[in-house]
């Protein structure tokens, strides 16, 4: 058995549709992680604090317009800018909540028309997540929660291709929940698959990297 000290945190990542609850789904895990006093951050992507995330920021706000392929690396240098930092919080045992990562990266892209080969190659070598949890919802059902903003890529049409996406992205590290129970029952399934995962990483799982 690992002393604590020595044993890794967990890489969870929400992904889904724009409205399927994955903001609400993080902060909730991430009280309930700190509640049982493991060290726990919880993170996003895209992460609009960095000068690589202001021109995803104002590329989304319709702001400015960037070529597919280009806006396709911003995200992911968006990530690789984050990588050093995520590996060395992982291997001091700190586990990291993160709503989306290179999935909606590759179906938003996709989605759009571009090569699913093409828009993996960019997240070679960034860190495999111990854990996806995607929160399933229709489009339509996403739509009518309301709430769709301004932003690019808020719309039904579009959303509906992303979910289909989405399903080829799907591996043995997903966790599939439907999005359309109750919160608290989506929050239950949400914390036994993940304290299942945390254990696993703490007794030793190595972190691997995309793609498998
Ligand atoms: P939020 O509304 O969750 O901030 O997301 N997106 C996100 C991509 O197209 N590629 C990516 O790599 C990531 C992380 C999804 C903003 C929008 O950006 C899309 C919704």
């Amino acid at each position: 058995n690992n002393h604590s000290s020595d044993s890794r945190g967990a890489l969870i990542v929400l992904e889904g549709l724009d409205r399927c609850g994955k903001t609400t789904q993080s902060s909730r895990l991430l009280s309930y992680l700190e509640e049982l006093g493991h060290t726990v951050e919880s993170w996003r992507f895209p992460d609009r604090t960095t000068n690589v995330g202001q021109m995803i920021s104002s590329y989304l706000a319709n702001k400015s317009h960037l070529d597919d392929h280009t806006i396709h690396l911003l995200f992911s240098a968006n990530r690789w800018e984050k990588r050093s930092l995520m590996e060395s919080k992982l291997k001091s045992g700190t586990t990291l909540i993160i709503d989306r990562y290179s999935y909606s990266g590759v179906s938003f892209s996709s989605a759009k028309g571009l090569d699913v080969e093409w828009c993996k190659a960019p997240e070679i070598g960034l860190l495999a997540p111990d854990l996806v949890l995607y929160l399933e919802i229709s489009p339509e059902n996403a739509a009518e929660r309301g709430g769709y903003g301004e932003e690019r890529y808020e719309q039904l049409e579009f959303q509906k291709k992303v979910a289909q996406s989405y399903k080829t992205l799907r591996d043995a590290s997903w966790k599939i929940i439907d999005a359309t129970l109750p919160i608290e029952d989506v929050e239950k399934q949400v914390r036994d698959t993940v304290l299942n995962c945390v254990e696993t990483c703490r007794e030793g799982k190595p972190l691997s990297e995309l793609w498998l």
